[in-house]
């Protein structure tokens, strides 16, 4: 069903109706989001806003503005109750929630920093139900996601989503502004010999990642027997989109010096739903010691250390952290 359209391939999907129109929202969300990026040196949108967000981050003028056209175009879905975005502290609920109803966590444009270099950045999103009438907690683990995805703002605008089978990769047609299916049922490589991480960091990692990045830098001198590269682009949507087309392997580690902070990637809107993604296609996602879909979350920004992709990797870094 290759070369299909986003909208063809959701009607002829047994979702719930009103799923479909939250991911077509979400969807339509991303399209314009991508056109506000791409005309960004015309509009006057590439500099700071001048503010910071929840996270104590800079907020460009595109950060909040991808944010107010998700909560503009989402809140057209009906079954929708509430959103969690990263530039935004509080929940945002439109609705008295009932039991079916949907969450929709998001971070509205992930690696904003690139946005002055002209370098790719993306979308990225979550959706869990309601299980009661009148139950307000957003704080559910990541199993409880329903779909997931993300949008990556490169040379072509992609929007790769899962419902909870396969992951599916679409490509923003010029022209007609379609969504249309050119990566059908994308799996991430078993074997790799590429990781990424930002290498300035090493002073602050753990004993594990410093084994595991050393012995990759060793190469084919050492216990790997083979070399290996390293790309970081700092936009963590263009890293795993990579690592899902190529292989690859993807560390976000906390600092060692202030472990319960987590590390900077937030569970509910990026790791959550990358997880998810990386784990349909095949390979896996953990902190180091827990896989990140498992873990009961206790804020809706909550930071958490990750590994994922390639499922040979991850769990050899998994077991580096058990000895
Ligand atoms: P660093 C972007 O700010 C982000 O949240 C992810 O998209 C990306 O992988 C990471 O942070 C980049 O972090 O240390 O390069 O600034």
């Amino acid at each position: 069903m290759t070369d299909t359209t986003l909208r063809r391939y959701l009607t002829q999907s047994v979702l719930d109706p009103n799923l479909i129109f939250l991911i077509e929202d979400i969807a339509s969300s991303c399209r314009v989001i991508a056109n506000s990026v791409r005309n960004g040196a015309f509009e006057g949108n590439l500099g700071a806003a001048g503010a910071t967000n929840v996270q104590g981050e800079a907020q460009k003028t595109l950060d909040i503005l991808a944010n107010d056209e998700f909560e503009r175009i989402c809140s057209n879905s009906p079954r929708l109750a509430a959103l969690v975005s990263e530039e935004v502290e509080e929940v945002t609920w439109l609705k008295e929630p009932e039991a079916g109803d949907y969450l929709l966590y998001f971070d509205p444009l992930d690696g904003s920093s690139n946005l002055d270099v002209n370098l790719s950045v993306g979308s990225i999103f979550a959706v869990m139900q309601v299980e009661e009438d009148g139950d307000r907690n957003v704080l559910r683990n990541g199993r409880n996601q329903i779909c997931a995805g993300y949008a990556l703002y490169g040379p072509s605008t992609m929007f790769v989503l899962t419902v909870g089978d396969k992951v599916e990769g679409f490509t923003c047609q010029h022209g007609t502004g379609d969504f249309r299916l050119t990566h059908p049922d994308m799996m991430v490589p078993a074997e790799t010999s590429e990781f990424a991480i930002n290498a300035s960091r090493y002073k602050y990692w753990d004993e594990p990642v410093r084994r595991y990045i050393d012995e990759c830098i060793a190469g084919e001198d050492g216990v790997r027997a083979r070399p290996f590269n390293m790309r970081w682009t700092a936009s963590m949507v263009a890293e795993i989109h990579r690592i899902l087309t190529r292989g690859g392997v993807f560390l976000y580690p906390a600092d060692s010096n202030n472990r319960d902070a987590g590390g900077k990637l937030r569970l509910m809107y990026e790791a959550n739903p990358m997880a998810m993604i990386i784990e349909l296609a095949g390979g896996a996602a953990s902190t180091g010691l827990t896989p990140i879909m498992d873990i009961d979350p206790t804020g809706p920004h909550q930071r958490v250390p990750v590994i994922l992709g390639s499922r040979s990797e991850v769990e050899r870094l998994v077991s580096y952290h058990k000895t």
